[in-house]
């Protein structure tokens, strides 16, 4: 069976993955958004399922009023004695957390913040006599803390995980070949050396993977011969910006690595819609013992994506996301309204502020087309393609108008028409298409419309690429949903068909 790249399409940064005999459990960071961390399964390597989200209930990540990129950030999943443990930073939150489960798809525990571990990325090994090792990236993201945004290479200690406190204070350990943000460590004993595999060059258009190895958990690391052993650096490759691995055994003896990468549209000086994704590649070991990766290739899965969601349940499948807070706790009544529709009520916010009334799905494909049928008779609402707060595309209606706005940093475009169609059921779309051709590249052009009767009705058209990971600078991507700005308004069906043309 081919094995897809992306292997998880949309935003999925930062992967973390663990085999338990034949099944696999992937993690990937959230940020603002909750429910957070998001937990993936596979029996086969290729056909992935979200089973859940570590952080489900209140309390659990501190991103109520987190700035945009804080949240959380590259988490680690291992599997030892039938526990499942992640550990992962609150950034500019509650820290360095630890979470446990016996089930991966939840409960996953309330979540222990470790004392005496200040950094990014921890990842989570057991030496040869059971005792747990952290070993993380010294960037400093407590506020409160002198260490506040200083870089301290990559750092290492011995952790209590039944308190979650360091037992030593943290050591130095080997920091890279002089890229900058040595991060991402993950440290495997396989064979007779302990392997420690790091991201350098930052996670933008310098990333990399670079390998070392040692004879103990601390080491002394050698660096492997010309590492980093991975990176598309200088390259004009289709998957850009690859670095952040994970290495994991598959069930038949074979090695592979999980990594994030872009997919800009046009080459190098691109523009990524989706944001950061994750990607897989095959491990070879040469004959001296180091790992063998190849260049992450571009093999997305063929054909249409398709998904649609009726509101007929009693709860929401785990894609669904809010911003800084969980879909239960948006205003409205949600799914305990009106029958097979989604209730939300407009709070004074807009897309513009922190905390909007929005809920939402990864946008997984270089171009979608989402639709939804509205009721804002009692209301102003509509459908968006939200990066952040400062950047969103959205389509609204209600009090008898439809509203077009692009918002791009500080800039806002506004195209407003009258509408006299039935406010009570208001068809609204997003489009991208591909972008014209030409020497400028751009990801992809956004059309946003309303349909009256069978009559599509373009308002306005936008420029894609001030919706991508390298202009809004944002470490999500792109999320597709339903908004509330004023009122009451009803959400009949979410409609989302993709493909990567
Ligand atoms: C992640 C770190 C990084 O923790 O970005 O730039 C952070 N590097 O590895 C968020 O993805």
């Amino acid at each position: 069976m081919t094995i897809p790249n992306p292997l998880l399409p949309g935003f999925n940064p930062d992967p973390s993955v663990c085999r338990v005999g034949e099944d696999y459990y992937l993690a990937t960071s959230t940020f603002e958004y909750l429910p957070g961390i998001a937990l993936y399964h596979s029996r086969d390597f290729a056909t992935w399922r979200q089973i859940g989200n570590v952080a489900t209930r209140p309390g659990q990540l501190a991103v109520a009023a987190v700035a945009t990129g804080g949240g959380a950030w590259a988490p680690t999943i291992r599997h030892r004695d039938g526990v499942f443990y992640l550990v992962i930073t609150d950034a500019f939150g509650r820290g360095t957390l630890l979470f446990t489960a016996t089930d991966p798809a939840g409960p996953w525990s309330d979540g222990l913040v470790f004392d005496g571990i200040d950094g990014i990325d921890p990842d989570l090994a057991w030496d040869d006599d059971g005792q747990a090792v952290m070993t993380f990236s010294g960037l400093g993201v407590n506020p409160a803390l002198p260490t506040f945004m200083q870089h301290r290479g990559l750092l290492q200690a011995k952790v209590d995980l039944s308190t979650a406190t360091a037992l030593e204070a943290p050591r130095s350990v080997w920091s890279g070949v002089g890229g900058q943000f040595p991060e991402a460590p993950h440290l495997y004993h396989i064979g007779q050396w302990w392997y420690l595999v790091i991201a350098e060059g930052g996670t933008e258009r310098g990333h990399s993977v670079s390998v070392a190895r040692g004879p103990s958990p601390a080491g002394p690391f050698e660096a492997a011969p010309g590492t980093p052993l991975l990176t598309a650096r200088g390259t004009n490759r289709p998957v850009q910006c690859t670095g952040h691995g994970d290495l994991v055994q598959l069930a038949d003896g074979s090695w592979r690595l999980v990594l994030l990468g872009v997919r800009p549209r046009q080459g190098a000086a691109g523009f990524s819609a989706l944001g950061r994704e994750t990607f897989s590649v095959p491990v070879t070991w040469s004959d001296d013992g180091w790992p063998v990766f190849e260049p992450v290739p571009l093999d997305p899965r063929p054909g249409e994506a398709a998904w649609r969601e009726d509101f007929d349940g009693a709860a929401l499948g785990p894609e669904w996301l809010a911003v800084r807070r969980l879909p239960a706790e948006l205003p409205g009544a949600g799914l305990a309204g009106r029958a097979s529709w989604l209730e939300l009520a407009g709070d004074g916010s807009t897309l513009s502020d922190l905390v909007p009334v929005f809920l939402g799905r990864r946008q997984l494909n270089q171009t979608a087309t989402v639709k939804a049928l509205l009721d804002v008779s009692a209301g102003v609402g509509g459908l968006a393609v939200r990066y952040d707060e400062k950047f969103h595309y959205a389509i609204a209606a209600g009090g008898g108008q439809v509203t077009a706005t692009a918002h791009v940093g500080d800039i806002e475009q506004v195209v407003s028409r009258p509408w006299a169609g039935d406010p009570r059921a208001v068809e609204l779309e997003i489009a991208s298409r591909p972008p014209e051709g030409g020497f400028t590249p751009s990801s992809d052009q956004v059309e946003l419309a309303a349909w009256a009767g069978a009559e599509r009705h373009v308002i306005a058209a936008f420029d894609g690429r001030f919706l991508s990971c390298e202009v809004a600078h944002s470490f999500t991507g792109r999320v597709v949903g339903v908004f509330a700005q004023q009122g009451q308004v009803a959400v009949d069906y979410v409609d989302y068909r993709g493909n990567n043309d």
